[in-house]
């Protein structure tokens, strides 16, 4: 298959309210979005960096840089005959996975496409729908608790916190006792030390699935010193960004979950060979999100359609972040479940109106 031609897109949609974390308050979203046409197929992918370097390294400045000045120009000179040739064009560009990942979906999709499967099945998936959770941001006390009532009422399968150092047992305590003992867990996207292990201690008593990366983005070694001293499971999210990151953490008893992001992983390969190595440890994973656009959701959905993706996933409706997207919505089914699309490739039809209305840069290569 030959690419003839490149799209780069810079897309940025509002929020249906604004999304807390602790590296901050957030209004609204931006991805960049990937078009690859072959002949008459067209494929999709979505970078998922955010536009500031907190969560990761790379912004959707990073990504169109590399995918612009190092990635396209290899594109457009070979053939390919799997999703799997790209990495022959990755292998010398160190790191910038989330800039890899974007152009390799859109790969996985085209070759979905040509095959006229489902992402889903051409991935290898087994399951017709996946378990939705729902991530909640930090937000005042009464508006927190409001927020939880709607999501829970609404059927999502998890409730998710963020927390950060001031806003996380008595957090976790109030919710406990309006709600009870409804399925819970935490998110401090790494803004804790192994000094705050009495926080971790506290939490470590409230019947939480787990604790997501309480400490440092790039440890290791400190959360498996954590992980002995709690009952709870640690999962790491942001220090997981290869099969090498995962194989040790097993071996260091950093965690025993994973959430796995196929954007921070380099793209849905690696994401499958993750979810195969944990899948023979017994060790659970679930598909972690970035706030993602139709595409994006789209291919996080076939991803947790993968067998060992046994718990649920921050993959909610596409209403529990935005108006109008630019494809159909994802809906949440009355039983807490999201359909898995069964067209080809990812499944859902990309909107050029609402795609060129969010649309803030493009470029044809
Ligand atoms: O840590 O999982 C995270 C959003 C942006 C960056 C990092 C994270 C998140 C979320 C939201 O928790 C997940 C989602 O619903 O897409
Ligand atoms: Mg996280």
């Amino acid at each position: 298959m030959k690419i003839q031609k490149i799209e780069l897109r810079v897309v940025e949609i509002p929020y249906v309210h604004p999304f807390e974390t602790s590296f901050g308050r957030e209004e609204k979203n931006q991805e960049l979005v990937v078009r690859l046409c072959s002949d008459d197929i067209r494929g999709f992918g979505e970078c998922v960096a955010l536009d500031k370097p907190y969560y990761s390294y790379e912004t959707v400045q990073t990504e169109w840089h590399i995918l612009q000045d190092f990635i396209i120009p290899e594109v457009k000179k070979k053939e390919f005959e799997s999703p799997e040739d790209i990495q022959k064009i990755f292998r010398r560009i160190r790191g910038h996975f989330m800039a890899k990942a974007g152009i390799e979906e859109a790969f996985w999709d085209l070759f979905a496409k040509q095959k006229n499967m489902s992402l889903s099945k051409f991935l290898g998936g087994t399951k017709s729908t996946i378990d939705s959770g729902v991530s909640i941001g930090i937000d005042p006390m009464d508006v927190l608790l409001q927020n939880v009532n709607k999501r829970w009422e609404e059927g999502y399968k998890r409730i998710k916190i963020k927390i950060k150092p001031g806003w996380d047992v008595q957090v976790i305590k109030r919710i406990r006792k309006e709600f009870g003992d409804i399925p819970l867990m935490v998110d401090a996207n790494a803004a804790y030390t192994l000094q705050d292990r009495q926080v971790m201690k506290e939490l470590d008593q409230y019947g939480l699935m787990m604790i997501e990366q309480p400490l440092r983005y790039d440890d290791l070694h400190e959360h498996a010193v954590l992980q002995e001293e709690l009952e709870t499971p640690v999962c790491l999210d942001e220090s997981i960004k290869s099969i090498k990151d995962a194989e040790l953490a097993l071996q260091l008893g950093s965690c025993r979950i994973i959430n796995i992001k196929h954007g921070r992983v380099g793209g849905l390969l690696k994401a499958r060979e993750i979810h195969e190595l944990c899948l023979q440890n017994n060790v659970p994973v679930w598909a972690g999100g970035m706030l993602e656009f139709g595409i994006g959701r789209a291919t996080n959905v076939a991803l947790a359609s993968l067998e060992g993706f046994c718990l649920p996933h921050d993959i909610s409706a596409t209403s529990r972040y935005y108006n109008e997207d630019i494809t159909e919505p994802f809906v949440l089914n009355e039983d807490g479940t999201i359909t898995v699309p069964q067209n080809p490739g990812i499944g859902v039809q990309v909107n050029e109106d609402t795609l060129e209305k969010y649309t803030i840069k493009k470029r044809w290569y």
